[in-house]
């Protein structure tokens, strides 16, 4: 395994590979590696030839009240593990390395931005505003840096995927974008870097919101409850729970736009607070 920080020793060792008629996966990450980025690998590697993982905590994602700062960073443990599942390439840039303006000016490290409309602006878009424009700015400045033939994102992050996959779409960008299942622990928590800030006795009372959208998809499959009830019911039972609740939403699974009752693939997408950590989750169903 080779780790590289700057884009021009990256695209030399690429432009080597590809001309051996190499295929080239790539995994996108903010580091502090879990089973669910691993899982990540082993797909892109299944369906490339080598696999290349970024890590870069990207400034231009975090509200400013948001937790860029602490976000945690455990570069030396991130490498050891990718080195254990094979990768090939580890590509970790500096700021200034992405943003060369980062230095003068921290509010406009890139004069050009990536939106998406319509789909980032409901769920985390609406209480994350500019969230998904830095995720869509970076994810584009790094596929044109790896230029990968495939390229694989969580569906834990259902809705930043779903964003992904239309910005590739509508900007021609030659890259096939999978979709990787949830991994969780057995507790159902849904797997995330953020679990990390949780102690135990949080990280149990956290398996509750995989538990209450268990129970909110099972409601939708028997056709107990209408849409509004069963967030509703969710909301409260979260809140009875100790989350504070951010949003618990039903929507269609590939427009993101509140579900209707004749749509037949649903998503629900919850966000809530435990303490100060903002954890995110969801599930999808067909009805
Ligand atoms: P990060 O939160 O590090 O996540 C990197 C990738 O791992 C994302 O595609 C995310 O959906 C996936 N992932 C996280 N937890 C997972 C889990 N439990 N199961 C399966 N996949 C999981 O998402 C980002 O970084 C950033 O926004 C990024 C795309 C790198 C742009 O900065």
């Amino acid at each position: 395994m080779i780790i590289i920080d700057t884009i021009q020793a990256l695209q030399k060792t690429l432009a080597e590979k590809r001309q051996q008629g190499k295929s080239v996966g790539f995994v996108p990450t903010m580091g502090n590696l879990h089973q669910g980025h691993l899982s990540l690998v082993d797909t892109a590697k299944k369906q490339a030839d080598l696999v290349v993982v970024s890590i870069f905590v990207n400034p231009t994602q975090f509200g400013p009240n948001e937790d860029f700062d602490s976000y945690p960073r455990t570069f030396e443990e991130d490498c050891e593990k990718l080195d254990q599942q094979e990768v090939d390439i580890v590509f970790a840039p500096s700021i200034e390395e992405v943003y060369p303006g980062f230095k003068t000016d921290k509010t406009k490290p890139s004069l050009t931005s990536v939106h998406v409309a319509e789909l980032g602006k409901s769920h985390c878009g609406a209480s994350r505003p500019g969230h998904f424009d830095g995720v869509t700015t970076i994810v584009s400045k790094l596929f044109n840096m790896v230029r990968p033939d495939i390229a694989v994102f969580g569906q834990k992050d259902y809705q930043q995927l779903a964003i992904i996959r239309r910005m590739v779409q509508d900007l021609n960008i030659p890259v096939d974008i999978i979709g990787a299942p949830i991994l969780r622990e057995d507790n159902g928590l849904a797997m995330s870097s953020r679990n990390g800030y949780l102690s135990q006795a949080e990280k149990d009372q956290a398996a509750g919101i995989h538990r209450v959208l268990q129970w909110a998809k099972e409601q939708l499959e028997s056709h107990k409850l209408s849409f509004d009830d069963v967030e509703q019911s969710a909301v409260k039972q979260l809140t009875e729970q100790g989350f504070r609740v951010d949003y618990f939403n039903i929507a269609n699974a590939e427009t993101l736009q509140v579900a209707e009752t004749s749509d037949t693939n649903l998503v629900i997408l919850a966000a809530v607070f435990l303490g100060k950590v903002r954890l995110i989750d969801n599930i999808t169903l067909t009805i």
